[in-house]
Protein backbone atom coordinates (compact mmCIF):
# COMPACT_ATOMS: atom_id res chain seq x y z
CA UNK A 1 0.00 0.00 0.00
CA UNK A 2 3.08 2.51 0.79
CA UNK A 3 3.95 4.18 -2.50
CA UNK A 4 6.72 6.84 -3.03
CA UNK A 5 6.26 10.13 -5.32
CA UNK A 6 8.80 12.12 -6.28
CA UNK A 7 8.61 15.78 -5.40
CA UNK A 8 10.57 19.16 -6.83
CA UNK A 9 10.48 22.39 -5.42
CA UNK A 10 10.74 24.13 -8.44
CA UNK A 11 13.34 27.30 -9.36
CA UNK A 12 11.44 29.95 -8.49
CA UNK A 13 10.29 28.28 -4.81
CA UNK A 14 13.89 27.45 -4.40
CA UNK A 15 14.90 31.26 -5.07
CA UNK A 16 12.25 32.51 -2.55
CA UNK A 17 13.35 30.36 0.19
CA UNK A 18 10.36 27.71 0.13
CA UNK A 19 11.91 24.89 0.33
CA UNK A 20 11.43 24.71 3.92
CA UNK A 21 8.25 25.78 3.95
CA UNK A 22 7.08 22.63 1.12
CA UNK A 23 9.56 20.41 3.58
CA UNK A 24 7.42 21.47 6.55
CA UNK A 25 4.25 20.67 4.85
CA UNK A 26 5.23 17.25 3.42
CA UNK A 27 6.25 16.23 6.89
CA UNK A 28 3.18 17.95 8.60
CA UNK A 29 0.83 15.78 6.30
CA UNK A 30 3.02 12.76 7.87
CA UNK A 31 4.98 11.83 4.60
CA UNK A 32 8.15 10.46 5.16
CA UNK A 33 11.30 11.94 3.42
CA UNK A 34 13.28 9.06 1.62
CA UNK A 35 15.69 11.15 -0.35
CA UNK A 36 16.78 14.94 -0.98
CA UNK A 37 19.40 16.54 -2.73
CA UNK A 38 20.18 20.21 -4.26
CA UNK A 39 20.50 20.29 -8.03
CA UNK A 40 20.46 22.56 -10.96
CA UNK A 41 19.16 20.46 -13.52
CA UNK A 42 20.33 19.35 -16.84
CA UNK A 43 18.11 20.20 -19.69
CA UNK A 44 18.33 16.47 -20.59
CA UNK A 45 17.05 14.89 -17.39
CA UNK A 46 14.92 17.60 -17.23
CA UNK A 47 13.63 16.41 -21.00
CA UNK A 48 13.29 12.72 -19.55
CA UNK A 49 11.28 13.77 -16.70
CA UNK A 50 9.28 16.10 -19.01
CA UNK A 51 8.82 13.96 -22.00
CA UNK A 52 5.14 13.97 -22.16
CA UNK A 53 5.24 17.58 -22.57
CA UNK A 54 7.66 17.69 -25.54
CA UNK A 55 5.84 19.19 -28.44
CA UNK A 56 3.29 21.34 -26.64
CA UNK A 57 3.72 25.20 -26.79
CA UNK A 58 5.52 25.70 -23.64
CA UNK A 59 7.37 23.23 -23.33
CA UNK A 60 10.56 25.26 -24.42
CA UNK A 61 10.28 27.58 -21.53
CA UNK A 62 9.09 25.06 -19.21
CA UNK A 63 12.82 23.45 -19.47
CA UNK A 64 14.02 26.98 -19.64
CA UNK A 65 12.49 27.61 -16.30
CA UNK A 66 13.05 24.41 -14.84
CA UNK A 67 17.35 24.67 -16.06
CA UNK A 68 17.63 28.50 -14.39
CA UNK A 69 18.43 27.53 -11.39
CA UNK A 70 18.64 25.01 -8.27
CA UNK A 71 16.09 22.83 -7.31
CA UNK A 72 15.28 20.78 -4.25
CA UNK A 73 14.41 17.09 -5.52
CA UNK A 74 12.57 14.72 -2.46
CA UNK A 75 11.40 11.31 -2.30
CA UNK A 76 8.38 11.18 -0.22
CA UNK A 77 7.10 7.89 1.11
CA UNK A 78 3.04 7.07 2.71
CA UNK A 79 -0.11 5.31 1.79
CA UNK A 80 -1.63 7.47 -1.01
CA UNK A 81 1.19 9.89 -0.77
CA UNK A 82 1.08 10.88 -4.79
CA UNK A 83 -2.79 11.53 -4.43
CA UNK A 84 -1.84 13.56 -1.07
CA UNK A 85 0.99 15.59 -2.36
CA UNK A 86 -1.31 16.57 -5.59
CA UNK A 87 -3.54 17.76 -3.12
CA UNK A 88 -1.69 19.48 -1.06
CA UNK A 89 0.62 21.33 -4.39
CA UNK A 90 -3.19 22.27 -5.47
CA UNK A 91 -4.48 23.06 -9.09
CA UNK A 92 -1.65 23.22 -12.12
CA UNK A 93 -2.46 26.89 -12.34
CA UNK A 94 -1.24 29.24 -9.40
CA UNK A 95 -3.62 31.86 -10.14
CA UNK A 96 -6.49 29.24 -9.57
CA UNK A 97 -5.25 26.77 -7.51
CA UNK A 98 -7.11 26.84 -3.69
CA UNK A 99 -5.84 29.62 -0.76
CA UNK A 100 -4.52 26.56 1.62
CA UNK A 101 -2.89 25.16 -1.02
CA UNK A 102 1.13 25.16 -1.69
CA UNK A 103 0.72 26.55 -5.20
CA UNK A 104 -2.47 28.88 -3.91
CA UNK A 105 -0.42 30.19 -0.78
CA UNK A 106 2.76 30.79 -2.52
CA UNK A 107 2.51 31.04 -6.19
CA UNK A 108 0.88 33.88 -8.69
CA UNK A 109 1.25 34.48 -12.56
CA UNK A 110 4.28 36.52 -13.31
CA UNK A 111 2.98 37.06 -16.90
CA UNK A 112 4.33 34.13 -18.27
CA UNK A 113 0.98 31.96 -17.28
CA UNK A 114 1.66 29.01 -15.21
CA UNK A 115 4.92 27.60 -15.91
CA UNK A 116 6.10 28.79 -12.49
CA UNK A 117 4.31 27.36 -10.05
CA UNK A 118 6.77 25.91 -7.45
CA UNK A 119 6.30 22.50 -7.01
CA UNK A 120 6.02 19.36 -9.45
CA UNK A 121 4.38 15.48 -7.65
CA UNK A 122 3.88 12.79 -9.59
CA UNK A 123 0.50 12.14 -11.04
CA UNK A 124 0.40 7.96 -11.07
CA UNK A 125 2.30 5.23 -9.37
CA UNK A 126 3.93 4.36 -12.97
CA UNK A 127 5.21 8.03 -13.40
CA UNK A 128 6.62 8.06 -9.54
CA UNK A 129 8.08 4.66 -10.09
CA UNK A 130 10.01 6.50 -13.34
CA UNK A 131 10.69 9.87 -12.10
CA UNK A 132 12.20 8.76 -9.07
CA UNK A 133 14.54 6.61 -11.79
CA UNK A 134 15.54 9.64 -13.24
CA UNK A 135 16.72 11.82 -10.10
CA UNK A 136 17.42 9.03 -8.11
CA UNK A 137 19.21 6.19 -10.18
CA UNK A 138 21.14 5.00 -7.20
CA UNK A 139 17.84 4.77 -5.20
CA UNK A 140 16.73 1.07 -4.32
P1 LIG B 1 1.31 19.40 -13.10
O1 LIG B 1 2.64 20.01 -12.75
O2 LIG B 1 0.22 19.98 -12.25
O3 LIG B 1 1.33 17.90 -13.10
P2 LIG B 1 1.35 19.25 -16.01
O4 LIG B 1 2.00 17.93 -15.85
O5 LIG B 1 0.14 19.33 -16.88
O6 LIG B 1 0.97 19.88 -14.59
O7 LIG B 1 2.40 20.30 -16.60
C1 LIG B 1 3.74 20.26 -16.18
C2 LIG B 1 4.20 21.67 -15.94
O8 LIG B 1 4.21 22.41 -17.16
C3 LIG B 1 3.29 22.47 -15.01
O9 LIG B 1 3.62 22.27 -13.65
C4 LIG B 1 3.51 23.88 -15.44
C5 LIG B 1 3.78 23.75 -16.93
N1 LIG B 1 2.56 23.98 -17.70
C6 LIG B 1 1.47 23.16 -17.80
N2 LIG B 1 0.54 23.66 -18.60
C7 LIG B 1 1.05 24.84 -19.05
C8 LIG B 1 0.56 25.87 -19.93
N3 LIG B 1 -0.63 25.77 -20.53
N4 LIG B 1 1.36 26.94 -20.14
C9 LIG B 1 2.55 27.06 -19.55
N5 LIG B 1 3.09 26.14 -18.72
C10 LIG B 1 2.33 25.05 -18.47
MG1 LIG C 1 2.44 16.62 -14.30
Amino acid sequence: MTERSLVLVKPDAFARGLTGEVLRRIEGKGYTLVALKVLTPERDLLAQHYAEHEGKGFYGELLDFMSSGPVTAIVIEGVRCIEGFRSLAGKTDPTAAAPGSIRGDFGRDWGNGPTENIVHGSDSPESAVREIGIWFPDLG
